[in-house]
C-alpha cells in the first residue's frame, strides 16, 4: 500500500530536509532508469555538501551571475544549452522552459557514454516539452580536439558552432577546452573552486534545481532589453570577485554554524 504525502513511502512531507531528500530519490531514480550515471550519484553527494556550507539558498552574488548570464545567452548569436544525467533528472521542465524562452537549443552532452542512456534522456526532455533535441545521432558528431573524454563528441549544428554554452554541472576538464577553442562559457556548479568554475566566463555558484527558475524569472524580465543595457550588465560583472563573493559567504555560513553548534555543544 501506496502512503499518501511520502516519497517511496520513505519520506514524510514534514520532514525537515524534504526538499533535499526529494531531490536525491530524483537523482536515484534516474540512475534506474538510466538518465543518471552511477558516478552522478556521487556527483551529487559532493554538491549536497556545498550547498549545505552554503546554507542552502541562492546567494546575491549568484544572482548578479545569473542576470550576467541571461545578458550573455541574449547577447549570443548561437548560444546552446549543453545537459547531462543529473541535470534532466533534477530539472527537466525548467530546462525546457529556459531553451524556449531563450531560444538556445538543448544538446545532450555525456561523460559516461553507457549504451540507452541518450535515449532515456532524450524521452525525458520530450516528455517535458522539448522539440528539438541536439546531440542524439551518433553517425552525425564531430569532434572537439582539445579533449580526450567522450564530451569531446558535439553536435555539428549545436555546441560545435556555439559562441555561447551553458554548462550546468560537471566534470572541470571540458570548460577549459571549450575555452581554448573560443567558445564563452556560463557554468552552474556548487564547488566554487572546481576547474569548470575557475574557467568558465560566468560562474553561478549555486544549485541548479534553483538557479533554473531563477534564470527563467530574469530570462523573462530581460526578454526586450536593449542590446546597450545587457552590455552593461555584462561590463559590470566580475566573475573572479563574485567567486570570492561565494567563497566569503562559505567562510562566514562555517563560523556562524560553528557558533551555534558550540551552544549546542555547551549543554
Ligand atoms: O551524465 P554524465 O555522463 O554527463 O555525467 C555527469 C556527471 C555529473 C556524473 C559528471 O559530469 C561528473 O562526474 O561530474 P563531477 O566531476 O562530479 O562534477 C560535478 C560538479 O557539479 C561538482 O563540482 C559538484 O559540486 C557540482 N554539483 C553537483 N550537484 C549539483 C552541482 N552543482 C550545482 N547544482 C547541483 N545540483
Amino acid at each position: 500500500m501506496s502512503l499518501n504525502n511520502t516519497i517511496n513511502d520513505e519520506v514524510p512531507l514534514d520532514h525537515p530536509r524534504y526538499e533535499s531528500l526529494k531531490h536525491r530519490h530524483e537523482i536515484i531514480e534516474g540512475m534506474k532508469k538510466l538518465i543518471v550515471a552511477e558516478a552522478g550519484l556521487i556527483a551529487h553527494g559532493r554538491g549536497e555538501c556545498f550547498d549545505y556550507i552554503l546554507g542552502e539558498s541562492t546567494s546575491e552574488n549568484a544572482k548578479e551571475a545569473i542576470k550576467a548570464a541571461i545578458a550573455l545567452l541574449y547577447h549570443a548569436k548561437h548560444p546552446v544549452i549543453s545537459v547531462n544525467g543529473n541535470t534532466v533528472a533534477l530539472c527537466p521542465k525548467t530546462l525546457v522552459e529556459l531553451s524556449k524562452i531563450i531560444n538556445a537549443p538543448l544538446e545532450i552532452n555525456l561523460f559516461y557514454r553507457k549504451e540507452g542512456r541518450i535515449e532515456a534522456i532524450k524521452k525525458v526532455l520530450e516528455d517535458a516539452g522539448a522539440e528539438k533535441i541536439l546531440g542524439i545521432d551518433d553517425t552525425n558528431m564531430v569532434e572537439i580536439g582539445e579533449l580526450t573524454s567522450n564530451r569531446r563528441n558535439v553536435d555539428p549544428n549545436g555546441i560545435k558552432i556555439a559562441d555561447v554554452v551553458f554548462v550546468p554541472l560537471e566534470d572541470g576538464d571540458r570548460t577549459e577546452a571549450l575555452k581554448k577553442i573560443g567558445k564563452k562559457v556560463v557554468a552552474v556548479d556548487l564547488n566554487p573552486i572546481s576547474r569548470t568554475s575557475l574557467w568558465a566566463d560566468i560562474t553561478i555558484v549555486d544549485n541548479i534545481v534553483r538557479t533554473l527558475p531563477e534564470m527563467i524569472k530574469i530570462a523573462k524580465k530581460f526578454k526586450n532589453t536593449e542590446e546597450e543595457k545587457l552590455k552593461k550588465i555584462l561590463d559590470k560583472f566580475d566573475n573572479k570577485k563574485n567567486i570570492q563573493a561565494s567563497l566569503n559567504t562559505i567562510i562566514e555560513y562555517i563560523k556562524k554554524q560553528k557558533k551555534d553548534a558550540f551552544k549546542i555543544l555547551k549543554n
